[in-house]
């Protein structure tokens, strides 16, 4: 096993990584900007380095300070958590070249992931279902465009290759306007993304975002843990997440779980992955990879009991899985409300001190937050202070626990979306199962 881990990222995640290493006895080094200081896991590590300035890319975007916060603690591994540096190619290789151990896919794993158009090419190879489209970048050749969108229909999708997650795209419903959305989306792909290409695929109009959590020890094996649904978003912010996905049968787990296992083995993934599907009409459409742990992981942590943390670690220090896809069985229902500190209503994000913190509990509540009572919530980084987890026999006791767990729960002294989550729990389309992408959009116009 590992013996000394630098957790590169802060916060819940930072809290969550420094846990599972414990738990298998590694020894864990924080490292913080000067803003958390008072952070809870520079607390409970073992070590704690300081890597730099609030700006992120002063500290936790910083590789020369992680690398060093390695060396002259000498840790032997990097987990890089979500955002921040985890898909960051460049920094996997750093980190490899500089003699650690990345916890995560291989470096050119990574790469291939983040340029959307080379994974969507590895995925339809390796069998994975993907939106019609334009199979590969676009040209500048006008009329070949034009018949490329014809061709799939209207209407269309232009999306950056080096986009993803929602940044860089543009639907377009007709001939009339498609040259120009191609020209704005190359654009403004070049700028953000230092990457001017661009591709296109057939628009799905009312599909739901369901994702396939995978393990891959980078020796042969590969299991699936089933699927979430986390169409509950606003401007591709997820805002709650819940496993498994309402409608979808066992038969279609299990066919969808085959094909994501099957593509990990045929690019000997190496990790914990996630292919992103759009589902609309009994169809899965693959759109991107996501080659790091998710904020959502936990939803599927409780309806497996796989410690998903926990098995990054051991593949990262060599193990081969432990787990066969015939251990894996998918028990009740999970529900998770991301707790921001923002404006339920205008959604502005509002840092500042807080001032009571009471956890709620009881059977199936899972809490997995860096907060406690004094807690100051710096401005400098995302909005999210905790994650709230209901687990339950059913969906129907997931729900009823996420609403007492929603009433118990106490932040004072600053604002958050927990109003939102209580409208949301209650809401008769959720109760029902099965929304759309569009609809938390939809919801909160009235
Ligand atoms: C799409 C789509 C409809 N059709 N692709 C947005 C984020 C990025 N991961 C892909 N996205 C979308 N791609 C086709 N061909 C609609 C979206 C989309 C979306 C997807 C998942 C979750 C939330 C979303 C919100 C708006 C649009």
């Amino acid at each position: 096993m590992l013996d000394k881990v630098v957790i590169a990222n802060r916060g819940e995640i930072a809290l969550r990584i420094l846990r599972a290493c414990h738990e298998l006895g590694i020894k864990t080094v924080a490292v913080y900007s000067t803003v958390d200081r008072d952070l809870l896991p520079v607390r409970l590590a073992d070590e704690a380095i300081c890597i730099g300035r609030a700006p992120s890319p002063e500290s936790y975007l910083n590789i020369p300070a992680i690398i060093t916060a390695a060396e002259i603690t000498d840790a032997v591994a990097i987990h890089p958590g979500y955002g921040f540096l985890a898909e960051n190619a460049d920094f996997a290789e750093r980190v490899e070249e500089s003699g650690f151990t990345f916890i995560g896919p291989r470096p050119e794993t990574i790469r291939l992931m983040g340029d959307k158009v080379s994974a969507i090419k590895a995925m339809k190879e390796a069998g994975v279902p993907c939106v019609p489209g334009s199979d590969g970048p676009l040209t500048d050749d006008d009329k070949l465009n034009l018949k490329i969108a014809r061709d799939i229909g209207y209407p269309v999708i232009i999306k950056a290759a080096g986009g993803g997650g929602g940044r860089g795209m543009r639907v377009v419903h007709s001939d009339a306007t498609l040259l120009n959305a191609i020209s704005l989306t190359r654009t403004e792909a070049s700028a953000a993304f230092n990457n001017s290409m661009v591709y296109m695929e057939k628009y799905l109009e009312k599909p739901r975002h369901i994702e396939i959590q995978v393990l891959a020890d980078g020796q042969g094996n590969a299991i699936h843990l089933g699927e979430r649904d986390c169409s509950m978003q606003r401007r591709h912010q997820k805002v709650l997440e819940e496993a498994p996905a309402p409608g979808i049968t066992e038969a279609q787990r299990q066919a969808i779980g085959k094909i994501c296992v099957d593509a990990c083995i045929r690019i000997n993934y190496r990790g914990a992955g996630t292919f992103e599907f759009l589902y609309q009409d009994g169809e899965f459409y693959f759109i991107e990879m996501n080659t790091r742990v998710q904020v959502e992981h936990p939803v599927t942590e409780m309806i497996t009991g796989v410690d998903i943390v926990k098995e990054q670690l051991k593949i990262a220090s060599g193990e081969k899985l432990s787990i066969r896809q015939q251990d894996v069985k998918i028990t009740g229902h999970a529900i998770e409300c991301r707790i921001n500190a923002e404006d339920p209503k205008t959604f502005i994000p509002c840092p500042g001190k807080i001032t009571w913190y009471h956890a709620p509990g009881g059977p199936g509540i899972r809490i997995d937050s860096h907060i406690y009572s004094s807690y100051q919530v710096p401005p400098n980084y995302d909005s999210l202070i905790a994650k709230l987890i209901a687990f339950g026999n059913n969906r129907a006791e997931a729900i009823r626990r996420m609403r007492n767990a929603l009433s118990e729960v106490v932040i004072d002294g600053i604002k958050t979306n927990i109003p939102l989550h209580q409208e949301l729990i209650q809401d008769a389309n959720f109760k029902q199962g099965g929304t759309t992408i569009h609809y938390l959009e939809e919801k909160i116009k009235n």
